[in-house]
């Protein structure tokens, strides 16, 4: 059975847990990483130098980095799948996954760090802003193209939908002022109705 690594509340982490479970491989989730520690300890750091979660083992081998343990567990078990066929639609779906963690991601730290895990005395008003104002602006052009389409990659849901869809809960569940996007909306909605995204994704944002 395969191993990932990492609490639940980590959104890299609820990559790759979501992506195993729409793929339906047998894998057990076991808490690493800030209170749960372990992902400083020498054994952790031999199989994942980077020290952070979520790590993948498959037997004796393993993989870290969620993008690219979303990308295995779709190869290895989504082909056709999760892991589009036609090389157009699955490269517009590792367009998107790379576009969430060199965009959206460190646009979205700031005011998730800053709302959810930071006191009130202590925030940094202007990073949180900036950051909520620049996730407008890459979800509208996330909008757009979704307007176009029901899932990143085309019509049907697929490994691309899987970074950006872990954030998208993360952004609906912020207690800000949101830009109505209509083409976001309607996607995070489809999210909504697979049980996949509700057991590992719409978790308490903590
Ligand atoms: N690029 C890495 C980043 C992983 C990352 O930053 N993980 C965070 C949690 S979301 C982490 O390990 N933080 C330290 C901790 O939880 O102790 C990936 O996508 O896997």
């Amino acid at each position: 059975m395969l191993k990932i690594w990492g609490r639940a509340n980590s959104v890299n982490v609820q990559k790759a847990v979501w992506a195993a479970a729409e793929v339906g491989v047998r894998f057990e989730r076991l808490d690493a990483g800030l209170v749960f520690g372990k992902n400083t300890e020498d054994w952790y750091l031999a199989l994942n130098p980077n020290g952070k979660v979520p790590l993948l083992q498959d037997g004796e081998w393993s993989l870290w980095e969620s993008n690219v343990i979303v990308r295995y567990l779709a190869h290895c078990y989504g082909t056709g799948t999760l892991c589009p066929d036609d090389p157009q639609q699955r490269f517009t779906a590792e367009q998107w996954m790379d576009w969430t963690v060199s965009e959206l991601l460190p646009a979205m730290t700031p005011p998730f760090w800053g709302l959810v895990r930071t006191p009130p005395e202590k925030r940094n008003w202007e990073a949180i802003n900036a950051g909520i104002k620049e996730c407008n602006r890459l979800f509208g052009l996330l909008d757009r193209h979704l307007q176009q389409q029901d899932y990143v990659a085309g019509n049907e849901f697929s490994m691309g939908d899987i970074p950006a869809g872990a954030l998208v809960y993360r952004w609906y569940n912020l207690d800000i002022e949101r830009d109505e996007l209509l083409g976001v909306h309607a996607w995070y909605e489809r999210l909504q109705i697979r049980s996949s995204y509700g057991k590992h994704v719409m978790l308490p944002v903590t």
